[in-house]
């Protein structure tokens, strides 16, 4: 067990569908903390770097178009194997046939306008986490963290 941070957005079909509250509330009964969060209209460049990955995929300049068509949720949350303990909460990627109980599963009927994107290993992770807080996270302990981690 290793505690990591992983990025999440909040892409923005789930703003407009004014999921932010659902998604974020997830997050936090989990027992994820967050560390960092604001609203972001991300223009051309920083879509082709989050999505650098997909720059030679037929969905790619969809992708770009939908991920800066409006403001969007980025997150950072800390917690023990963080990053796919989230990936596991958000869902396989096609909404159509995630599993209910996820994101996805429960909120999304489409492969593109899928919620929510999350970091899917440590080191994107990490590229991920530079890439939309520059800044750095806000390292702060939750109240009740220590009724959390009974391992
Ligand atoms: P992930 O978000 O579950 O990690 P990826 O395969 O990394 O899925 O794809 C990144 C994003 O690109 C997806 O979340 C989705 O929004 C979009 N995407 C992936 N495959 C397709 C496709 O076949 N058509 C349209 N959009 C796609
Ligand atoms: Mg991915």
């Amino acid at each position: 067990m290793a505690t990591q941070q992983s990025l999440i957005l909040i892409k923005p079909d789930g703003v407009q569908r004014s999921l932010v509250g659902e998604i974020i509330s997830r997050l936090e009964r989990k027992g994820l903390v967050l560390v960092g969060m604001k609203l972001v209209q991300a223009d051309d460049a920083l879509a082709r770097e989050h999505y650098a990955v997909h720059a030679e995929r037929p969905f790619f300049p969809a992708l770009l178009k939908f991920i800066t068509s409006g403001p969007l949720v980025a997150i950072a949350v800390r917690g023990d194997e963080a990053i796919s303990v989230v990936r596991n909460i958000v869902g396989t990627t096609d909404g159509r046939s995630a599993a209910p109980g996820t994101i996805r599963g429960d909120f999304g009927i489409s492969m593109g306008a899928n919620l929510i994107h999350a970091s899917d290993a440590p080191e994107t992770a990490e590229t991920e986490l530079s890439l939309w807080f520059p800044d750095g996270t806000i390292d702060w302990t939750r109240c009740n963290e220590n009724w959390l981690d009974a391992d």
